[in-house]
Formats: structure tokens, sequence, C-alpha cells
């Protein structure tokens, strides 16, 4: 593990041609380029002025634990979001369009004080979240104070949607960057990950800052210990004769629309059963209050250990209703959980109760393992422990966090019967991918045997066709994170 303790200082870089955005980029991907110019002359009028691209994720160990402040261990991938930029200045007006038809254009005020639509659920949410964020982070840092311009963006996505790679983060931060860019801005990378880590919330999800951090600062050739509080990265270097095998269990998962039952509950989750193991520590009201996540009770409680074992011994199994929780913890302290709109709409569905030991345990388990994955990565260890790693992160979403699902428990196993190392749900589950490790010489076999036995019945049944398949079953390396690269 080398720390790469400058990378939050540096600058996202500004380059001036395709070669330096991919290193050597195939005749494909320049035609990408070109017709996304093309399509944003088509709309409006002209050439870009530039193109600001940031990629997705996968994320190999550490799920569902930023959020509660502990490091994670996510690699940007090839797949990226686009966004083709111009300033306006004659529109007034942010206009944004897609290269896909299917993504429907939308037209905005430049107004950074507008709040996003969440109601609507469009996909522009995420460019105008980014859009925010910019100015949000001007105000915040006191800085020069920057006249809104008229924009003209138009996006090309390859990260498919709600399959856990991240292509929300991806459009966000690209967006972010393109909006930066044509108001004459640069930020460095720990700013920008902090701010869209931020604004991306205005989309409606209480996210952690994974995704943002690793589309910013990822690499080619390193996955990156991500630690918050500030952000940071430390390089680890994965084992050279292995790959990642990512497939989509095909089981969409829209994160937005199921927020208040799945994500922001666990988030709301987790909070409450710090502010019960606080109280139960002896925790006055105020400090209950001030209590913010599952690291701030190890921090009290002074290790790792100490906290599961305050867990195992205070929080009971099963679900915990609204009215015993607030018995411990005060109505105060509960309904300061519940004081954002993202959380409120978690109150308002939630009628079965919330668990509080499973969760607590998957969170101070995972934790751990990142630690162990990352630190056996660094001694160059076989990797078929980092295997038993992914393995174990696996089960605990499953049976601890229940964020995974009966496709992706089944393409798990799939691909361990295939001959994968470990194998485990990545990003927030409920469906879209997992991510395997695969020896390099199993490679090839691993892909046709879970081609075989997880995807030859989803094609005869058309969920998905032959053609599909390089796109829902491929191996990955770790990529590049962001970059603007300028035109004019
Ligand atoms: P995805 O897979 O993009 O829905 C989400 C969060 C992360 C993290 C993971 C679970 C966002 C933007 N990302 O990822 O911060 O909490 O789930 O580990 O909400
Ligand atoms: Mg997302």
């Amino acid at each position: 593990m080398v720390a790469t303790a400058g990378a939050p200082d540096v600058h996202v870089p500004v380059v001036s041609s395709l070669d330096d955005v991919y290193g050597s980029p195939t005749e494909e991907t320049r035609e990408r380029y070109r017709a996304l110019a093309d399509a944003f002359e088509r709309a409006y009028g002209r050439a870009p002025s530039g193109f600001a691209r940031a990629p997705g994720r996968v994320n190999l160990i550490g799920e569902h634990i930023d959020y509660e402040g502990y490091s994670v261990l996510p690699m940007a991938i090839g797949l990226d979001a686009v966004v083709a930029y111009g300033v306006n200045e004659t529109s007034g007006k942010i206009r944004v369009g897609n290269a896909n038809p299917e993504y429907t254009e939308k037209t905005f005020e430049t107004s950074p004080g507008q709040d996003v639509d969440t109601s609507s659920l469009h996909w522009t949410n995420y460019v105008m979240c980014g859009y925010k964020g910019v100015f949000d982070f001007l105000e915040e840092s006191g800085g020069k104070s920057v006249e809104p311009v008229g924009l003209d963006l138009m996006i090309d996505g390859t990260v498919p949607t709600g399959s856990g790679l991240s292509s929300s983060s991806a459009l966000c931060c690209a967006s972010a960057l393109a909006v930066m860019s044509a108001h004459g801005l640069s930020f460095t990378k720990g700013e920008i990950a902090d701010f869209t880590c931020k604004c991306e919330r205005y989309s409606g999800t209480q996210s952690g800052g994974m995704d943002q951090a690793i589309s910013i600062m990822g690499e080619a050739g390193v996955a990156k210990l991500v630690d918050f509080n500030p952000i940071q990265t430390n390089d680890v270097y994965l084992p050279e004769n292995c790959a990642f095998v990512i497939g989509n269990c095909l089981a969409v998962s829209n994160k937005a629309e199921t927020a208040h039952e799945r994500y922001n509950l666990r988030v709301v989750e987790c909070r409450l059963a710090a502010m019960v193991l606080g109280r139960k520590l002896g925790m006055s009201d105020e400090e209950v209050v001030e209590t913010q996540t599952l690291q701030d009770i190890e921090k009290r409680v002074g290790n790792m250990s100490s906290a599961k074992a305050a867990a195992e011994e205070y929080l009971h199994d099963g679900y915990y209703d609204a009215r015993e929780i607030e018995e411990i913890i005060g109505v105060d302290a509960f309904l300061d959980v519940f004081s954002s709109p993202a959380s409120k709409a978690v109150l308002n569905h939630n009628v079965t109760g919330y668990k509080l030991l499973s969760r607590t345990l998957h969170v101070y388990s995972e934790a751990g393992r990142v630690h162990l994955f990352a630190a056996a990565c660094a001694m160059k260890v076989d990797p078929a422990e980092l295997g038993v790693y992914m393995n174990g992160s696996h089960e605990s979403c499953r049976a601890l966090y229940e964020c995974s699902c009966p496709e992706l428990d089944e393409l798990v196993d799939a691909f361990r019967a295939a001959g994968a190392l470990g194998a485990r749900l990545t990003g927030a589950g409920w469906g879209g991918c997992a991510v395997a490790l695969v020896s390099m010489d199993k490679v090839q076999d691993v892909l046709s045997q879970v081609g075989k036995t997880y995807y030859a019945s989803r094609i005869a049944n058309g969920v998905i066709t032959e053609d599909d398949m390089s796109a829902v079953l491929f191996a990955t390396l770790p990529s590049n994170g962001a970059v603007v690269l300028k035109t004019t």
C-alpha cells in the first residue's frame, strides 16, 4: 500500500488530446467522441468547447460503510459519463441533452438556488446536483463570486444505470466538472470529491462519499483505499496474476425510487443503532443527538472489538419499533434522525420497524474486512485469501444487511462454481452487479461457464440477447479518474 497523500491537493487534469484521456484510445472511443460532438452541434449549432469525463466504479470490498465513516476499497472502471459543454452567451438557460434519444432533454434556469425536482426522478437531476454543488462550494469556501452563465450540455454515458457501478456519480461528477470548466473554475480533487458527495444528496439519497471520491481520484493500475473525514486515498496494488470480473445480474435496482425502503432506510437504521448504543453507554441527551455514525461509537469505546461487544450486549435481534427507540434515546433525538426530507420519507413509509443489531454487526465486520483485504494485498498473500474476504462480505450483505437479492445470490454462486476465488455483490445491491476475483489463467473459463450457467437461460427467455453479453459480463482493470478535455 502506497500513500498518495498529495492526491486530494492535486487539481483534476485538463488535457488537450483524447490520448491524454485514455492512454491509447480505440477507434471506437474516438468515434464516440466524434458522435457526441456531432450531437452537440446538431442541438446547439456549434462545436462544444470541451468534454468532462468521469468514470463509474466497482467496489472491491467495503459495502454500506462509507456513510458510517469507514474506509472502502473501490477502483475506477473504463465505463464513464462524458459531458460535452459550451457557454451560451445569449440563452441565459442551461440546456441539457443526451446523445441517447431515450433520455429526453430538459432546460433549466441558470439559478444555482433552484431545487432539484426529486419528484420527477428525471435523469437530468444528477446534472443539476453537480451544477448546484459547484456554486454551493464557491459559497461555502467564501471564494470569488461567479456569475452563472448560460450553458449547453450534451451527455453520453456508458455506465449501465441501476447496476451498482455508479452511473449516478459518474454523471454528477462529470457535470460538476463541465460546469466548473465552463465558468473558468478549477478546484482540487479533494474539494471536488467532497462537494460532489454532498450535492449528489440533492437527488434524494443520503449517500456516503465513495463513488464520487473514486470517480475523481481513480488511477489506472491501482485500486484505492478511500478514507473519509477528510477524504484521502491510499493506493492498493492488486495481485498481478488475477483479474476482476463483473457480472450484471440483470435485476435493476433503481436507487432513487426505492430509497425510502432500502438505501435511506439503512442509513437511518445505522444512525438509530449508534444513538441507542450511545445511550446505553451512558451518553447525555446532547451527546446522543450529536452521534452520527457507528464509527462515533467505536471512537467512544476505543476500538472495534469493544464496539462490537457493546452492540452484542446492548442491541437485540429483530425489529425495534419507533416507540421502543424513542423510549431509549428520547423524542428529540428520534426526531433529529428524521429531519431531512430523505429520512422523512423513510419515516412515512416504514411500517415494519428498524433492525439495529444485524445492521451494526455488518458495518463493524465489513470495516474490518476492508483492512484485512488491503493488508493482504500489501503483503502479497495467496489471492485465495482475498476471495475469502469477498465471500464473507457478500454473506454479511445478504444475511445481516439484507441488501442482496435472489438474482445476485445466484450470480455470486455461479461465479464461485465456475472457479472464481471469491465473489460478492458490488455497490448498493438489491440488484445490479457482482464482482468476482479470478486467476488470470481462469478468466476465459469463468466467462464462458458463467455465460452458460447464469446467462444462457436469460438469453433463451429474451431478457437479453447474445449481443448484450459483452456489456453484462466482462473482466476489468483499474482505470483513470476524472479529466477535462478542452478542445477550444
Ligand atoms: P450505488 O451502487 O451507486 O448505488 C451507493 C452509494 C455509495 C455506497 C454504496 C454502498 C451513492 C451515490 N452511492 O452506491 O456511497 O454507500 O451504495 O456501499 O449513493
Ligand atoms: Mg448510484
